[in-house]
């Protein structure tokens, strides 16, 4: 089912890897393959903005574009989410092996034996009958209680049993890591904010307890000692990995928060980065007295971006609930961002973004190496059901041989009322200099025209 030449071909190869039996679930026809595989190298000499314009407009004015994107792939069973489609390729084309690394790539909470899914159902009844098959599957999981998404990890070995089996599942998908967000090393904050003038006018936060939420306080206990940090009223840890475990990122925030606040208590809390254990800690924070401010210094950029995602609003009925103060941090990549209307006018199907007073079909983007490019757009709707039907793609050329050649799969998703708008592209590879990333569109009223 996997058709293009270059892909049988690889799939021969290892054809004698798959398992005896799989599931009946359809992925259709996306790309489970290791992407370095059907990479060729660039060019490695610098290549100039005016160089590629003109590759790229040539392409266009040749109609050679088509070609060499490729037509869109068909999309399996509409329910699951591109990630799960992945991850299930791989499972029944590599084993179980390369799963741990998988979701490690797949940006879903790390596990070494489970896969961690989000499931959305119509109904809250429906919700209560997924949890339930789930634990029949060997899972364990819960339901958010301000949207009914159920949220579950599985043993790998009955992920295809379990898809196979949950006809209520209106959308499942893997469930997204949150990531602790790592500014410039030095605290100037409090400098900046003329923190010292509060703190010699007697204000250091008497009276307040700060919960950092974070994921991983390595070195707490030797910070403590070294009088780094203020001795936490009390400590706790949700999900996978132990209080102290894989990042020094929550200890951080919790020296700012004491430099800022030093007589304000602390109550530190680590979950995983995952929907469930911040669940947990929700719940457990629910409990714990006089807690007025939860800094939460992470976020995710792979999910829904209009406030409406399972997670955003488990936070906002949490705050509502509590009165506490909610303090999040914005991330760190506003530089690397570009967003701006959307319009084909001239009706080729690719979308010209307004650069520079100017309109380009294509956007140059500078990424050396490894990469992770995500395109969104605004047609999330407005409920926690996936229905964009606004369908755009993205592609990544990369001048090879003095021509613009595809680099990778381009993200094909197929849009079309049951998926999110969102296209993801992602892998190495990449020689240095600079890279087309063009964005085309297809269906009826993908985009207005001019
Ligand atoms: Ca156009
Ligand atoms: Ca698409």
């Amino acid at each position: 089912m996997l058709d293009r030449c270059h892909h049988t071909l690889f799939l021969l190869g290892i054809l004698a890897a798959l398992p005896s039996a799989v599931g009946a679930v359809d992925i259709g026809e996306r790309a489970l393959l290791d992407a370095q595989s059907t990479l060729n190298k660039g060019d490695q000499r610098p290549i100039s903005p005016t160089e590629l314009t003109k590759a790229f407009e040539s392409l266009v004015a040749t109609g050679q574009l088509p070609a060499i994107i490729g037509p869109a792939k068909s999309t399996g069973d509409p329910r699951l989410g591109t990630r799960l489609k992945h991850l299930v390729a791989v499972q029944r084309f590599k084993g179980g092996d390369a799963l741990p690394q998988t979701l490690a790539t797949l940006i879903a909470p790390v596990s070494t034996e489970t896969v961690p899914l989000t499931l959305l159902a119509e109904s809250a009844t429906e919700s209560a009958q997924l949890l339930d098959l789930a634990r029949r599957h060997g899972g364990a999981g819960q339901i958010s209680d301000a949207t009914s998404t159920v949220w579950v990890t599985l043993p790998s070995g009955r992920l295809e049993g379990f898809l196979d089996a949950a006809g209520a599942a209106r959308h499942l998908d893997l469930q997204t890591r949150n990531e602790p967000f790592f500014g410039p090393a030095t605290g100037e904050g409090g400098t900046m904010m003329k923190v010292s003038a509060l703190h010699d006018a007697g204000v250091k936060g008497q009276g307040v307890t700060v919960a950092v939420l974070d994921m991983g306080f390595k070195g707490y206990t030797e910070l403590v000692k070294t009088g780094e940090l203020p001795k936490a009223r009390v400590t706790q840890a949700f999900g996978s990995y132990a209080f102290e475990e894989r990042s020094e990122h929550g200890a951080a925030c919790a020296e700012i928060v004491a430099d800022i606040a030093p007589a304000a208590d602390q109550v530190l809390v680590r979950f995983d980065g995952g929907p469930q254990s911040l669940q947990e800690s929700l719940q457990w924070l629910r409990t714990q007295k006089d807690v007025t401010v939860v800094n939460a210094s992470w976020g995710s950029h792979l999910r829904r971006t209009d406030g409406l995602d399972a997670t955003d609003q488990e936070i906002n009925r949490f705050v509502k609930e509590t009165g506490v103060l909610w303090v999040n941090a914005a991330g760190n990549d506003a530089q690397r961002v570009w967003s701006g209307p959307i319009l084909d006018q001239n009706g080729n199907n690719l979308i010209e973004f307004p650069v520079d007073g100017k309109n380009r079909e294509f956007l140059i983007v500078k990424a050396p190496g490894s990469y992770y490019i995500q395109v969104q757009w605004d047609d999330w709707g407005t409920s926690i059901q996936p229905t964009a039907t606004q369908d755009l793609d993205a592609c990544l050329l990369v001048m090879r041989d003095g021509q613009l050649a595809r680099h990778g799969d381009c993200a094909q998703e197929v849009q079309n009322g049951q998926q999110y708008p969102m296209e993801v592209l992602q892998g190495s590879g990449l020689p240095g200099g600079a890279y087309h990333l063009s964005v085309p569109h297809h269906g009826a009223n993908a985009v207005e025209g001019g």
